[in-house]
């Protein structure tokens, strides 16, 4: 340490030999955006990657729209609606009004005016060649987003699901269309088994000092980015550490005790943990679910009883900080 560093200077962040711990993080949606708000400060963000889940994204009044990575850029960008977990802060919904009311159209999926641009920058950059990973990567630099952001894959891949009527439907208009209405049979993710991970995604995973699977919905959000070709292999030359999205044997948000059931999984934080035994090193379980631990322990998998449940980035702060601990040897 140089000698003229003044006593009120805070301490030095980075460890002794000065090469932060690379840290790569799969997340989906809103619970993994408010992981990452907690994530992003207990980490150097130059040596942080995110890889998101596209498999929610859809095409709707011609543009395309990518939720979950949209999600996590207005969560750590600062622009997102907090009590939703999607969208705009504040948006207005003046374009979905006319599309309504002088042309007709039902828009069951909510854009907001500001959101849309958004969409409309990402359709025109995308029609003009670019990749999804250079779109997301210009729209997270527009929002100064700590960290680097990329899909798991550039190529199609759709989660579809089917219902016990017959139908099959793309994951969105089940959950928002259909409001999750029709029971759940199937679900499959269209295009897995051709899409490439993305540009950097599987350098990331095997260069890292800790991957985390953020506390996302199993089936619908870590699901996809774990059928991409070359990703599940990379993750088992890794220290995986996961966080349950399961507290108290429920989830939190979302749907995920819809679908578990197709994989055979009980809404247990256990139970989940045994969807990834074949990668985990450590997983993390809330509190309320303490008497799990030793169901954990036998799948090989270490487990960390800690406080889960995000309250604020204080909190979500501080189960980054358990959560890196887990694998990380200081
Ligand atoms: N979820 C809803 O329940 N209703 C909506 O109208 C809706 C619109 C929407 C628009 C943009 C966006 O990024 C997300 C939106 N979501 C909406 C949430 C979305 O279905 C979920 O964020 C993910 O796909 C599941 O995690």
């Amino acid at each position: 340490m140089s000698s003229d560093r003044r006593a009120s200077d805070p301490p030095a962040t980075d460890p002794p030999d000065g090469d932060p711990p690379r840290v790569v993080a799969l997340a989906g949606g809103v619970g993994a955006a408010r992981f990452l708000r907690g994530l992003v400060r207990a980490v150097d963000p130059r040596a942080l990657t995110v890889v998101g889940n596209v498999a929610d994204d859809l095409q709707v009044h011609g543009l395309h729209v990518s939720p979950d990575l949209d999600t996590i850029t207005y969560t750590l960008g600062g622009g997102i609606d907090e009590d939703r977990g999607w969208g705009r802060a504040g948006d207005t919904t003046v374009v979905l009004d006319e599309l309504a009311q002088r042309y007709g159209h039902e828009p069951w999926f909510r854009l907001g005016d500001r959101d849309l641009a958004t969409h409309l920058h990402r359709t025109a950059r995308l029609r003009s060649g670019a990749t999804l990973s250079t779109v997301t990567a210009e729209l997270a630099a527009s929002w100064q987003v700590p960290g680097t952001l990329r899909p798991v894959t550039d190529d199609p891949l759709v989660t579809r699901i089917g219902v016990a009527d017959g139908r099959e439907l793309h994951f969105q208009e089940w959950w928002v269309g259909e409001r999750a209405a029709p029971e759940p049979v199937a679900v499959r993710f269209a295009g897995a088994q051709d899409a490439l991970p993305a540009p950097g995604v599987l350098a990331a995973i095997t260069s890292a000092d800790v991957v985390v699977l953020c506390p996302s919905n199993p089936v619908v959000s870590l699901g996809p980015i774990l059928a991409v070709p070359g990703v599940r292999a990379a993750l088992r030359s890794a220290p995986v550490v996961g966080v349950s999205p399961i507290v108290g044997g429920r989830v939190l948000r979302g749907m995920a005790d819809r679908l578990l059931p197709l994989w055979d999984c009980d809404v247990d934080a256990a139970a989940v943990a045994g969807l990834y035994a074949d990668l985990l090193d450590a997983w993390v379980l809330d509190t309320a679910d303490a008497d799990r631990a030793a169901a954990v322990a036998n799948l090989g998998v270490t487990p960390v009883v800690a406080e889960a449940v995000m309250r604020d980035v204080p909190t979500a702060q501080a189960l980054a900080d358990t959560v890196l601990a887990a694998v990380l040897t200081r």
